[in-house]
């Protein structure tokens, strides 16, 4: 693993045995995030953004019961990166049933005819028939390195040692390959260009004649956050549909290059983390996170975290379905429920005597309502949340006002407020498969 990994392990771990979880050291782990996302080449601004949400994450979230504060840094940290990398695993999407043709471009020695062969014995693992097209008619030996590569794989590769033009190496060779069963066509294409503009013009020139179904840029990761502006030029010569991310296993600077890619809206489809023919790996922020950090059971503390975090729900619905609760948590009950789906569906699935009878109307105006109802809360002081019995007619006065509503609005919240805690106390006790259901 990259010196990047080396040092948040190291920030994590130092964080892990402190014996205080404090401000201290909270701040002290996020000193060390940000030193090792700045050696890995991350932007500056990105950085700066990532210790702030962790900081403030770190003091606002709730502790579930059961977990303990460092636990739930951890997960922060965690999150925050793989949000930086965007959530999705990549997908193949590549159809098993029709001809696939996928042509590889990016600059001389980024890793092209290596993550080729990479790909073709990934695909054919996978199951697809793969053939591999060598159309690099520049670099000396291109097309033998692509045969020694591929030399125990059994998968066919097309060239053509008289031919010049790319373009027609590569119409024949997807001739010749389909007419043999291959499915899914690979394109290998020349790096070494003159300059950057003839490389592009090639580029525009064999999207336009092949028009393959997929243009799979290869990046070396070693150029770090520079990844994102060249990711940005090639999209311009021909719309790349997904990135090749080479030498993730020697780059210290691979952090820098997926997330300067992330922010361009680029997919990153596969990484690689070696110089072996089977060290590639669909791109999933995940589980790259999840390395980088060394955290050996991630997934084990984030099922920790789902399953605290529904006792923590349930023990709400419960205490709510008693008719304990304020009247933020009231809207804020309401809010979660409208989240789940249109509230009337959901209150008429109430196994709840007299519920079929609320009229339509009321729980369309209801909906509409708990917009006006949240502004409303936002605008009472923290005693008037506890107590709604403490707003006399100059507090609703105060209220509306700061929520930009009638005064009518806040006292038919509290109204409702009241009918609905009533309600929940008279009505029996719900089994507990329904409380489940309403989560
Ligand atoms: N460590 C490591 N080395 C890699 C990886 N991918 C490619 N390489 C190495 O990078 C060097 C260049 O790879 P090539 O596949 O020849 O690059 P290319 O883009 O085809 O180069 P040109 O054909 O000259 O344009 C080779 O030594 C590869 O072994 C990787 O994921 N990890
Ligand atoms: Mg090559």
């Amino acid at each position: 693993m990259t010196s990047l990994s080396e040092m948040l392990k190291k920030a994590i771990s130092k964080f892990i045995s402190s014996t205080t979880v404090d401000e201290g050291a909270i701040n002290e782990l996020v000193r060390g995030i940000q030193r090792s996302l700045l050696i890995g080449d991350v932007n500056v601004e990105i950085v700066q953004k990532i210790s702030e949400n962790v900081k403030k994450r770190a003091v606002e979230e709730k502790l579930p019961p059961g977990i303990s504060r460092k636990d739930q840094v951890i997960k922060i940290v965690y999150e925050e990166l793989v949000n930086l990398l965007g959530e999705e695993t990549a997908k193949l999407n590549i159809p098993k049933d029709r001809r696939y043709i996928i042509m590889m471009v990016g600059i001389q020695g980024f890793g092209k005819t290596t993550s080729v062969a990479k790909l073709a014995y990934y695909l054919k693992k996978s199951g697809y028939n793969v053939g591999v097209i060598c159309a690099d008619t520049y670099r000396p030996g291109a097309c033998d390195q692509l045969e020694q590569l591929l030399r125990d794989t059994k998968i066919p590769v097309y060239r053509s040692d008289n031919e010049e033009d790319p373009v027609k190496i590569v119409k024949e060779g997807i001739v010749k390959l389909t007419s043999d069963g291959v499915k899914v066509v690979l394109i290998d294409t020349a790096g070494r260009h003159k300059s950057q503009d003839t490389l592009m013009e090639e580029v525009r020139t064999l999207q336009k004649e092949i028009n393959p179904d997929e243009v799979m840029l290869v990046i070396d990761a070693g150029i770090g956050q520079q990844a994102g502006l060249h990711a940005k030029a090639f999209h311009e010569a021909a719309p790349i549909g997904s990135i090749f991310l080479t030498k993730m296993d020697t780059s210290a600077k691979g952090g820098g290059a997926l997330s300067a890619i992330a922010v361009t809206n680029a997919k990153i489809k596969f990484i690689g983390t070696g110089e072996k023919i089977d060290d590639i790996e669909l791109f999933s922020p995940t589980g790259y996170v999840g390395r980088l950090l060394g955290l050996g059971d991630i997934e084990g503390l984030l099922e920790k975290f789902r399953l605290a975090e529904l006792e923590m729900d349930e023990k709400r619905a419960e205490a709510f379905m008693r008719g304990e609760f304020t009247l933020e948590q009231f809207v804020k009950q309401l809010k979660d429920l409208r989240k789940a789906g249109p509230l009337s569906k959901l209150i008429s699935k109430l196994p709840l005597p007299g519920v079929q009878n609320i009229p339509d109307e009321t729980l369309k105006s209801a909906e509409k309502q708990i917009e006006k109802w949240d502004a409303i809360i936002c605008s009472m002081t923290p005693e008037e949340r506890m107590d709604p019995h403490i707003i006399n007619s100059s507090r609703i006065k105060r209220i509306a006002r700061g929520a930009g509503v009638l005064e009518k609005d806040v006292k038919n919240l509290i109204k409702q407020y009241r009918i609905a805690k009533k309600f929940m106390k008279t009505a029996k006790r719900l089994p507990k498969k329904f409380l489940k259901t309403m989560q």
